[in-house]
């Protein structure tokens, strides 16, 4: 069941204010603490250019470097590990596009070996980056809203796949056992539409939320809970065609959307162990 009892999408202006970057980096560390007991792997995933591979990048903390750049896209699967003292952890964040290396990394991800423990699935209510300049001139759709349609059906398609993995997943070893949405680049358009993104990813009546609650109902909602949760992180500005949208945040209005993030992330960790 979605519970959103304790987030918030809309954010109060007078949190603006909130200073989260050390509490996001010290929720990080617990997880890597609880992790020491048990190794945890978390499979990332969604259509290309939604923000994966940022999102776990500030999770932790390695974007918080002021040498950080943005990642180019990503051809293989990512692994985000951690050392800790006595192990490893991973973020395996998945290839967005349809290859055979994302075939084969969701077969091992979701296969009966070592299937992950939970799924990070990113979606960016259709501001999917187009990455190279040859693409961005071939869409012709400057039109923001046929643009993001067309990257709302696709998702919806490779939810279903992603559904399809669980489900079969948690049938031969009941991994994983949760699914947590993150539903990024909020700062692009928390103004006007951060209602319409909240109706599109977790009101009850809508395609996306029904094809979860489907799974939920197939493999047992007792051994898998799922969750959505607005976020963003890296505050670029969003280029269709020759229309740029502009983001809409300051830094530290991303940090509290990322800290409430990273506080809900590990409270899954933790009850799930
Ligand atoms: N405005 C904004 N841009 C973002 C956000 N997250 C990612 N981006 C942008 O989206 C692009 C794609 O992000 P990336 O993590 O590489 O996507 P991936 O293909 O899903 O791994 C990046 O170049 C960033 O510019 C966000 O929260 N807000
Ligand atoms: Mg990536």
């Amino acid at each position: 069941m979605v519970d959103l009892g304790g987030y918030s999408w809309i954010l109060p202006v007078a949190e603006e204010a909130y200073a989260r970057r050390e509490e996001i980096i010290s929720n990080w560390e617990k997880i890597k603490t609880f992790l020491q007991r048990k190794r945890l792997s978390i499979a990332v995933t969604g259509l290309p250019g939604v923000g994966k591979t940022v999102l776990c990048d500030y999770l932790t903390g390695k974007a918080y470097n002021q040498f950080y750049s943005t990642p180019a896209r990503s051809e293989d699967v990512e692994y985000k590990d951690m050392k800790t003292k006595k192990q490893l952890i991973s973020f395996s964040v998945l290839p967005g596009q349809n290859s055979p290396k994302k075939l084969g990394a969701l077969d091992e991800l979701f296969g009966d070996e070592t299937p992950v423990d939970g799924v990070i699935y990113v979606v960016a209510n259709g501001f999917s980056t187009i990455r190279s300049p040859f693409s961005q001139q071939l869409t012709s759709v400057s039109n923001l809203q046929a643009y993001r349609e067309a990257r709302f059906e696709e998702e919806i398609e490779d939810l279903n796949e992603i559904c399809d993995y669980i489900r079969k997943s948690m049938r031969q070893s009941n991994q994983p056992a949760w699914m947590l949405i993150a539903v990024t680049k909020l700062d692009l358009y928390y103004h006007p539409s951060v209602e319409e993104a909240r109706d599109r990813y977790c009101a009850g009546q809508s395609v996306f939320t029904q094809r979860i609650q489907k799974l939920s109902n197939q493999v047992g909602s007792d051994r898998f809970t799922w969750d959505v949760l607005p976020v963003c992180s890296k505050l670029d500005d969003f280029k269709l065609g020759n229309q740029t949208y502009r983001s809409q945040f300051r830094e530290a209005e991303r940090d509290h959307y990322l800290a409430q993030f990273s506080r809900k992330l590990t409270a899954i960790c933790e009850a799930s162990s």
